[in-house]
């Protein structure tokens, strides 16, 4: 109960910080864009950011607290972000399937038009209402936001679903990458979803690059993005001279 309304007076006050993670494209070794992470230090002490989610909902302040990462996010992020590069806000299922989700993002981002934005989902908001949600990333399509969907591999959307979805990425979970770089055979799962992926045109974000033997296992998929401790951390203060040297 006391961490509750210590969260409500953290939203309020602005006790909540954010931290960026770029996103590299292999063939490049450019940063494409930069996801945001919440972050909440409570007397020295950080609070993962899934309790923070899941308190969030438990008081009832989840749409209160995605309009506050959505507004912070694109106020704060200009002074990073180069013009072709986009910024990724993740969206918890209960965020995105609340019935104002769509009227608060369009009047949020409708100042900021200039920023290329998307939107990670998980996989499941997509279980709870899947036509709903096909028709919210439409909606999402038509007001210039791309949707990506996070954790992929770990919920239950069977893979043909993959295919009603207008979405531009899926982010492939971390864990899955640990394992490719172990067995064949969780490479070969590995190699199956990210040639699905391509022949649908979505592209993938390799999430929990940590070691140069994931580096090279990735580097067969070529058109594929990655992010992970190897590159950068989530971080405060974004220094955007770095080009990360990938190939050789
Ligand atoms: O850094 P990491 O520990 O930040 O984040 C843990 C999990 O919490 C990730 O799955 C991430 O998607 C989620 N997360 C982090 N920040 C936010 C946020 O601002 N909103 C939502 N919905 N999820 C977040
Ligand atoms: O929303 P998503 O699940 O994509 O959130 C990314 C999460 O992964 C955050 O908690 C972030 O801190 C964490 N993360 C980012 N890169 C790495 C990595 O290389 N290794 C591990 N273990 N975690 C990572
Ligand atoms: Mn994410
Ligand atoms: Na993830």
């Amino acid at each position: 109960y006391r961490l509750s309304s210590q969260l409500k007076q953290a939203i309020k006050n602005e006790q909540l910080y954010l931290v960026y993670q770029p996103i590299v494209c292999l063939l490049s070794g450019k940063i494409k864009g930069y996801e945001t992470l919440t972050r909440w230090n409570l007397d020295g002490t950080l609070i993962n950011p899934e309790l923070i989610i899941s308190l969030a909902e438990d008081i009832g302040v989840s749409e209160e607290f995605f309009k506050w990462l959505l507004k912070t996010t694109l106020a704060s992020c200009n002074h990073f972000l180069k013009p072709d590069q986009f910024i990724a806000i993740n969206v918890s299922a209960r965020q995105f399937l609340d019935i104002n989700f769509l009227i608060n993002t369009q009047y949020i981002i409708s100042k900021y038009s200039h920023v290329k934005i998307e939107l990670e989902i998980t996989e499941s908001s997509l279980i709870a209402d899947f036509t709903e949600t096909i028709n919210r990333i439409d909606s999402l399509n038509t007001l210039g936001i791309k949707v990506m969907i996070d954790d992929f591999g770990t919920g239950y959307s069977s893979l043909s679903r993959l295919k009603q979805l207008n979405v531009d990425k899926i982010k492939i979970d971390r864990s899955f990458l640990h394992d490719a770089s172990k067995d064949q055979k969780s490479a070969g799962i590995y190699q199956s979803i990210v040639d699905l992926a391509h022949k649908l045109d979505i592209d993938v974000v390799a999430e929990g690059v940590e070691t140069t033997e994931q580096l090279l296992f990735l580097r067969q998929f070529a058109p594929i993005y990655m992010q992970g401790y190897l590159f950068q951390k989530p971080q405060i203060n974004t220094k955007q001279t770095a080009e990360f040297i990938i190939q050789d």
